[in-house]
């Protein structure tokens, strides 16, 4: 049985470069309710280290989690959420895209689909969009207790046919049951250990995307004064390299934005 992954919460941030540097990281990506959250504690065996919720849009920031050997997962915002304002949904998408464009060292997609309502149309444009720009992705089918287990095989086909891959690369798995979890923790140690990158930051060209200053340093600076920083205030700048230190800043995920 392998051993739960021991994710502690470092951060949460608004923005790509409010994010530490990583050795390798995984972000976990999905509609909103798909079950992003609820599956990180399930990997790392707690059940309240990112926070979930029957209501979606409960994570809204990027929150980053960490290994202890510098390589990180990271739980992404939901999309498909109906009830934000437009504006809100824009900086989402931005915060979202932005992250998953421009993060150096992002090794692995886990694109969520719902194992028992199968993709959505916008879970078909996501995975044809980390396709479209060259981002290894695994979908991964979440509450696969809520399929019938007389159904499990046809779901299995229809879900990946849907998102355009063979049925035996999507990962099933059940965060309320535990189901696939073990297989899910061993893939995501391989894709984390494969990706390590061990040059040191100072040396990096910029991430695609993104300035390299804004990823590996604080984002404290003249133009962009600390007092001003936008909520939360949770999301603290490590200095450079200081996640390689094994450092983390302590936080907790609850300093996340509640929803109004
Ligand atoms: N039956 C079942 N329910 C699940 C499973 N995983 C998550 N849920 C439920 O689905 C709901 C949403 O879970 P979250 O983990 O908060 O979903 P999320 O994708 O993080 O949502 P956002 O933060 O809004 O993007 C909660 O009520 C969970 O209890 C599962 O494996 N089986
Ligand atoms: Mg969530």
């Amino acid at each position: 049985m392998s051993a739960p992954l021991r994710f502690r919460f470092v951060t949460s941030a608004d923005r790509l470069d409010r994010l530490p540097a990583t050795r390798a990281e995984v972000a976990f990506v999905g509609r909103s309710n798909v079950g992003k959250s609820s599956l990180l504690n399930a990997l790392a065996g707690q059940k309240r280290l990112a926070h979930t919720s029957k209501t979606p849009g409960r994570t809204q920031l990027l929150n980053l989690f960490e290994l202890g050997d510098g390589t990180t997962a990271v739980d992404l915002p939901g999309y498909g959420f109906a009830a934000v304002p437009n504006h809100a949904r824009r900086g989402w998408q931005e915060m979202i895209e932005g992250y998953l464009l421009g993060r150096r060292g992002l090794v692995r997609v886990l694109a969520l689909v719902d194992g028992e309502i199968g993709p959505t149309d916008l879970d078909v444009m996501t995975v044809e969009w980390l396709d479209h720009h060259g981002l290894p992705f695994t979908v991964v089918a979440s509450k696969l207790d809520k399929v019938k287990p007389s159904q499990r095989a046809n779901r299995r086909r229809d879900l990946a046919a849907g998102c355009g891959v063979d049925a035996h690369e999507v990962l099933w798995a059940s965060a309320a049951k535990g189901d696939g979890i073990e297989e899910l923790r061993g893939a995501i140690v391989g894709w984390l250990r494969d990706g390590v990158d061990d040059r040191p930051i100072a040396d990096d060209g910029p991430a695609t995307g993104s300035p390299a200053a804004s990823i590996t340093e604080p984002t404290a600076s003249a133009s962009e004064p600390a007092a001003a920083t936008p909520e939360p205030p949770a999301a603290v700048p490590l200095a450079r390299g200081v996640l390689f230190g094994g450092v983390v800043v302590e936080g907790d995920p609850a300093d996340e934005h509640e929803w109004a």
